[in-house]
């Protein structure tokens, strides 16, 4: 993960919590001259599927233990990037994080609403490909339900809500400017699905990456300044009332003419635990 394309904030988290304040390696460059990613403050209340995943033990308390985004699509089921629980991302098996939480219901981080439940089993991709990014997702089981109410439907294959053009939102608490300026509250920003030609395009093989539309969503803005950054990974992008990506990767946020790049749901919901 030292090329441009660099996708979890848990990864500079565990590497600031196992080296003490050193100054950020590649993730930083791979975003240091991008531009906002122009959102606004977002509400649970009306996007009550947005969850954050959280680990004091591994990211400290300052953010509530923040390192990743998710999103409710059954009430014990939480869908969030492979990446995040990597390894590499973690800096142990996610087996061994024992202070694993999903904090639901609440838009400030170190708030005291909404509530924050253990996970009972985390389930990572196996297909997962760390190189191309292919197979983002991983399931996270509950031990208690959420609400109903905090379930987003997961648009299937041949839905509206994937075709470019498509207005769609994507929501998080990471990084705001592309320089670590992390929200402490919950934000959301306004993007289209793009053409699976641009992200091609932009990420034909190579140092930035490679786009494969039979596993992956391109959203953002033709001239940027919409977009997810680091820390947002794993959370949703939403359209027409339902879920069709997670944050996944890109060359750094924001930017004119590279597109975020999102794991595309219709393409997992075959084979994820409990999808169809
Ligand atoms: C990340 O590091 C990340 N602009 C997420 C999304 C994008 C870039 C990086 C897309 O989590």
């Amino acid at each position: 993960m030292s090329r441009t394309v660099f996708c979890a904030m848990a990864g500079v988290f565990a590497l600031v919590a196992a080296t003490a304040a050193i100054p950020l390696g590649s993730p930083a460059a791979a975003v240091s001259d991008s531009i906002v990613i122009g959102g606004q403050p977002a509400h649970v209340k009306d996007s009550p599927w947005v969850v954050a995943l959280s680990s004091r033990d591994r990211f400290g308390e300052t953010r509530a233990g923040q390192f990743c985004g998710g999103v409710v699509v059954a009430p014990k089921k939480v869908l969030t990037a492979a990446h995040c629980l990597n390894r590499e991302a973690l800096g142990v098996d996610v087996g061994e994080l024992r202070d694993l939480r999903v904090i639901s219901g609440r838009d400030v981080l170190r708030g005291t609403g909404g509530q924050e439940a253990p996970v009972q089993a985390a389930w990572s991709n196996p297909g997962f490909d760390p190189t191309t990014n292919a197979g983002d997702l991983a399931v996270l089981t509950l031990a208690d339900a959420l609400p109903a109410k905090s379930v987003i439907p997961m648009a299937e294959s041949g839905d509206a809500a994937y075709e470019p053009g498509t207005g769609a939102v994507v929501y998080g608490w990471g990084d705001t400017t592309g320089n670590s300026d992390y929200a402490s509250s919950l934000r959301s920003a306004e993007v289209s699905v793009l053409p699976d030609s641009l992200c091609r395009q932009a990420y034909p093989g190579g140092r930035d990456g490679t786009y494969d539309a039979s596993a992956m969503l391109c959203a953002g803005e033709l001239l940027g300044g919409h977009d997810a950054c680091q820390g947002d990974s794993g959370g949703p992008l939403v359209a027409r009332g339902r879920l069709i990506g997670l944050v996944s990767w890109g060359n750094g946020c924001a930017r004119v003419g590279s597109p975020g790049v999102y794991t595309r749901i219709s393409a997992a919901i075959g084979w994820m635990p409990g999808g169809s």
